[in-house]
């Protein structure tokens, strides 16, 4: 679990996202199918897109905001997420059948995406945003099991 002061370091840092939550989801996005090409693939509208239709798609960046979004809810919850955690486990288990590895994936993106726009994210808020998504795959990961 992380205590209160992690939380606070992870929202201090997470409020640089929250003002450019759609450039930063959408690099996101891009850097996950750049590094991770098989993840493309759970995204039916976006898998037949060349790298530079991804680049361009404004559906791309929408898509981003709103996972920025959803993350940006579920810190502010402070690891009290399980009602926000469950329908987004649901779905992305039965619906969009992506493997839990992949959020691991993400997570590790969103951490690299983060070093590179950010110009104070130094050791102690790249920690404290490892270990905040760390806790989220392994919540998400124990609603996929049950
Ligand atoms: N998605 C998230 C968050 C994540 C960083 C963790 C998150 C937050 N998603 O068709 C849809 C697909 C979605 C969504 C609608 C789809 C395919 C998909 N997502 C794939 C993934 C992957 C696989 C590369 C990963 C790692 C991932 C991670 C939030 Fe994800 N996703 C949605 C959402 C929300 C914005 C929507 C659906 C909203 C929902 O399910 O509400 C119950
Ligand atoms: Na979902």
């Amino acid at each position: 679990a992380m205590s209160e002061g992690e939380w606070n370091v992870v929202l201090k840092a997470w409020a640089h996202v929250e003002s450019d939550p759609a450039g930063i989801g959408q690099a996101v996005l891009l850097r996950l199918f750049a590094d991770h090409k098989e993840t493309l693939s759970s995204f039916p509208k976006f898998k037949n897109l060349s790298p530079a239709e991804l680049q361009s798609s404004g559906d791309v960046r929408a898509h981003g905001l709103i996972v920025v979004n959803k993350l940006t809810e579920v810190f502010k919850k402070k690891g009290e997420h399980a009602n926000s955690l469950k329908p987004l486990a649901e779905s992305h288990s039965k619906k969009h059948k992506i493997p839990i590895q992949y959020f691991e994936m993400i997570s590790d993106v969103i951490v690299k995406v983060m070093a590179e726009k950010i110009a104070d994210f130094g050791a102690d808020g790249q920690a404290a945003v490892r270990k905040a998504l760390k806790v989220f795959t392994t919540d998400i990961g124990i609603f996929y099991e049950s």
